[in-house]
C-alpha cells in the first residue's frame, strides 16, 4: 500500500521527519507531498523544501518527495495511494485535522486517513514554532536537523525581521 503524507514543510522539522520514518516501516512506500499554495506566503520556495526533504530522508529507501496543487485526494489518486498520512500532537490538531479527514473521505470514500500520535519529545513542535525561535535568534538545535537550521537563519539574516 502507498502512503501519501501531505504537508506544507515549511521549514520540515523533527516532528516531521519522525513520523515519515515511522509511516515507512508502515507502508509499502511513504510519497511525503508539498503542497504548492500559491495564495499562502511561505518561507522556502517549493522546490527548495522538495529538496530539504530530499536531504534529511536520504537513508529511507522507501520515501518520495514530490509537491502537488489542488486537492490532496486528486493527488493522492493519481499516485494510486490509498492512505493519507497524518501526525497528531495536540487536542487542538483533532478538531481541523477531523474536519480535513472527514472532507476527504466524503471527496473520495475510498482513501483513508490514517493518524500517527506525535512522538513524546515532538508533541510542542510546529514549523511556526521553529520559524518564531529563529527570528529571535533562539536555537533550533532539538527542533530540525542542522543542515536546515542553517537554511532558516539564512533567511532571517537575508530578511531581518
Ligand atoms: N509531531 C507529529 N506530527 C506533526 C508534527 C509533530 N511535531 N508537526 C507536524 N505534524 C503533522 C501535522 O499534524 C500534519 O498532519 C503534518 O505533520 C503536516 O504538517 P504541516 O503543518 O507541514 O502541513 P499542513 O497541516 O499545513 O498541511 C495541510 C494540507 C496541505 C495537507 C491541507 O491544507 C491540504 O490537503 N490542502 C490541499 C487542499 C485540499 O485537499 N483540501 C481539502 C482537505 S481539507
Amino acid at each position: 500500500m502507498i502512503a501519501i503524507y501531505p504537508g506544507s514543510f515549511d521549514p520540515i522539522t523533527l516532528g516531521h521527519l519522525d513520523i515519515i520514518e515511522r509511516g515507512s516501516k508502515l507502508y509499502e512506500k511513504v510519497i511525503v507531498a508539498v503542497l504548492c499554495n500559491p495564495n499562502k506566503q511561505a518561507l522556502f520556495p517549493i522546490s527548495q523544501r522538495v529538496e530539504q526533504i530530499s536531504r534529511c530522508t536520504q537513508s529511507l529507501p522507501n520515501i518520495e518527495i514530490d509537491s502537488f496543487t489542488g486537492l490532496t485526494v486528486d493527488y493522492a489518486k493519481s499516485r494510486q495511494a490509498g492512505v493519507l498520512l497524518r501526525g497528531l500532537r495536540v487536542l487542538s490538531d483533532f478538531e481541523g485535522e477531523l474536519q480535513m479527514a472527514h472532507t476527504n473521505k466524503t471527496l473520495s470514500p475510498e482513501i483513508e486517513t490514517v493518524f500517527l500520535a506525535t512522538s513524546t519529545e515532538y508533541s510542542f513542535l510546529s514549523s511556526s514554532l521553529v520559524k518564531e525561535v529563529a527570528r529571535f535568534g533562539g536555537s533550533l538545535d532539538r527542533l530540525v536537523p542542522e543542515n536546515i537550521a542553517r537554511e532558516v537563519y539564512q533567511c532571517y539574516v537575508k530578511n531581518p525581521p
